[in-house]
């Protein structure tokens, strides 16, 4: 009985953690600009948004993100489109 249940959640943690490499996106952070909330990445291949490498810019609406990054941080994030189509900035941390 024990058994079964440590074997479930064993298989719930790695199935989170599966998800979670597949939603974050490696890039390094080229500039930040908090006042409009944006900042600009080179990112790695974007896997939900079907995007290749590139050097672009997102919005960010949680402008607390922007304090934690500076230019030139290497960053794992996640990115969304917002509902106007926006490509947005939703998590991001330094890698350390
Ligand atoms: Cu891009």
């Amino acid at each position: 009985m024990l058994k079964h249940i440590a074997a479930a959640l064993l298989g719930a943690t790695l199935s989170l953690s599966a998800l979670a490499q597949d939603t974050l996106s490696e890039g390094e952070v080229r500039r930040v600009d908090k006042s409009a909330g944006k900042i600009t990445l080179k990112h790695g291949e974007i896997r939900n948004l079907d995007m290749p490498p590139m050097t672009m810019v997102f919005g960010v609406p949680d402008k607390a993100l922007l304090e934690k990054v500076k230019a030139g941080d290497k960053v794992r994030f996640a990115a969304d489109k917002d509902a106007a189509g926006n490509y947005v900035v939703t998590s991001i941390e330094a890698q350390k």
